[in-house]
């Protein structure tokens, strides 16, 4: 991981200096008239972590319109993985835009949807016949995981998880647990949607030892008697819950939870909406366990930052929805496609696996360094390229939001972008491009050690 390795995956132009570079208030001036433009004009529901207005971004910076140049351990929330404006990705979209925009798959179809569901097959877990159908959103991929799984069991009730997030629709607000900012007065919700533990180590009462096989547990004795396994379509769990705090459920829950679905009928569903596409160090954060989900849903990472979604699952559940019943005016849009197809092919030739692998390398020891004069940070968790410390009250585990937003804008002023996670705010999160040099990797962990030391 080289600092020319960057430069070298991003599209024409002039190359983005890769580096940190702070020469006004953050946000600058510049920034801050176009943020009073947003303020008179775009709906305040819309917020922003960082009103930093950007003008290039590409390798592991952003760059904003003062000429202000952020480290970015954001990703725009896990999706530029590959860099953004990655030359595969501009290359492929670019002449996809010359020869058609749209047509509308459902109309008149084309190849490069095609491609993108046979990279699926090829890449998701299982070497089981499977069919996808593509989307433009997380929650519209999830949202038709939920619409199969029950075209093919001709069951209702689906099965989510405390901390999971699926989204902001309807249906996926009543699957994600988190009442603010996603829910709050936007009720009432879709039915059928059924709550359980998760496999939360740092948190479980009885100490991470006992975590998995008590969480698994009282999750299938819930579903059992509070729902019955034979009335449920879906089991949808992140393997990774991202939303929720970069949560690893405990070794061996996943695989529990898994066998229960196989044993009763039910679809379960891994949602890589957020760990999918290498950003675990593996193509998707099931295979870390070994688990062959029956339907996966992606998004985010799969096209190097067009909107994109897909559902990917065994054929014969793939098929049950009647012809008709699945799609969408703009779902697997050809540019959107072509976007991944150079993703796919970017991340296949930097191996951006072991890259991610690199990154957690390089994160966790430099994190546990920290941790030992920084007693706020209660927790060190992830793996790849989302990783994650959960901050705490010294010597508690009560959460602390307040340094947690504090730490995060102390970072930004820095010329780091962070973002913050987790059901009670409490989760900085690592999501660098996979693309990142490795110079600028320790330098952001260099500012954001300067910004707890500040903080203390
Ligand atoms: N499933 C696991 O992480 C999106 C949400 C950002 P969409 N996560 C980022 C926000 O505050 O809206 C996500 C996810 C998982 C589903 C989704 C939804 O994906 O593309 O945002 O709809």
């Amino acid at each position: 991981m080289t600092s020319t390795t960057p430069q070298s995956a991003q599209a024409g132009g002039p190359a983005l200096p890769q580096e940190r570079r702070v020469v006004t208030a953050i946000p600058g001036p510049k920034s801050q008239e176009l943020h009073a433009r947003k303020l008179a004009s775009v709906a305040d529901g819309v917020g922003n972590v960082l009103p930093v207005y950007v003008q290039r971004a590409g390798g592991g910076v952003v760059e904003d319109v003062d000429g202000n140049s952020l480290i970015d351990f954001g990703s725009g929330i896990a999706v530029t993985s590959v860099g953004n404006s990655a030359e595969a990705v501009v290359r492929r979209a670019a002449e996809q835009l010359a020869d058609y925009t749209h047509t509308c798959f459902m109309v008149t179809p084309y190849e490069p949807y095609i491609a993108v569901a046979e990279a699926l097959a090829e890449l998701t877990p299982g070497d089981h016949a499977k069919k996808s159908a593509l989307f433009n959103s997380g929650a519209e991929a999830v949202e038709n995981a939920v619409k199969i799984a029950r075209a093919y069991t001709k069951r209702q009730a689906v099965v989510v998880f405390d901390h999971g997030y699926h989204g902001r629709t309807n249906l996926t607000m009543a699957l994600t647990s988190k009442n603010m900012p996603y829910k709050h007065g936007f009720g009432p919700f879709a039915p059928e949607v059924y709550r359980v533990p998760v496999a939360y180590p740092y948190r479980w009462p009885t100490g991470p030892e006992n975590c998995a096989e008590e969480a698994a547990a009282q999750a299938i004795d819930q579903i059992s008697k509070q729902v019955g396994a034979e009335n449920v379509a879906a089991i949808v769990i992140e393997p990774v819950l991202g939303e929720g705090g970069f949560i690893e459920p405990a070794k061996g829950f996943l695989p529990r939870i898994a066998q229960f679905a196989r044993d009763h009928g039910i679809v379960f569903v891994a949602d890589e909406i957020q760990a999918g596409f290498c950003r675990t160090g593996q193509w998707f954060a099931s295979e870390d366990e070994g688990l062959v989900p029956d339907l996966i849903t992606t998004a985010k990472g799969i096209a190097g930052g067009l909107p994109l979604a897909a559902v990917t699952g065994r054929a014969e559940i793939m098929d049950a929805a009647h012809s008709g019943g699945l799609g969408g005016t703009y779902g697997g849009n050809p540019v959107a496609c072509a976007a991944a197809l150079g993703a796919i092919e970017t991340m296949r030739e930097l191996d951006l696996c072991a890259r991610a692998k690199r990154i957690e390398e390089v994160m966790k020891p430099r994190l546990a360094k920290i941790a030992e004069n920084q007693p706020a940070i209660g927790d060190i968790r992830g793996r790849g390229a989302m990783i994650a410390i959960e901050l705490v009250k010294p010597g508690t585990k009560e959460p602390d939001a307040e340094l947690t937003a504090k730490l995060a804008r102390a970072c930004h002023q820095a010329g780091l972008l962070i973002l913050t996670t987790g059901t009670y705010g409490n989760v900085v999160r690592f999501l660098p491009p996979l693309v990142i040099g490795e110079d600028l990797l320790n330098e952001g962990l260099d500012v954001l050690e300067s910004a707890f030391a500040e903080l203390a």
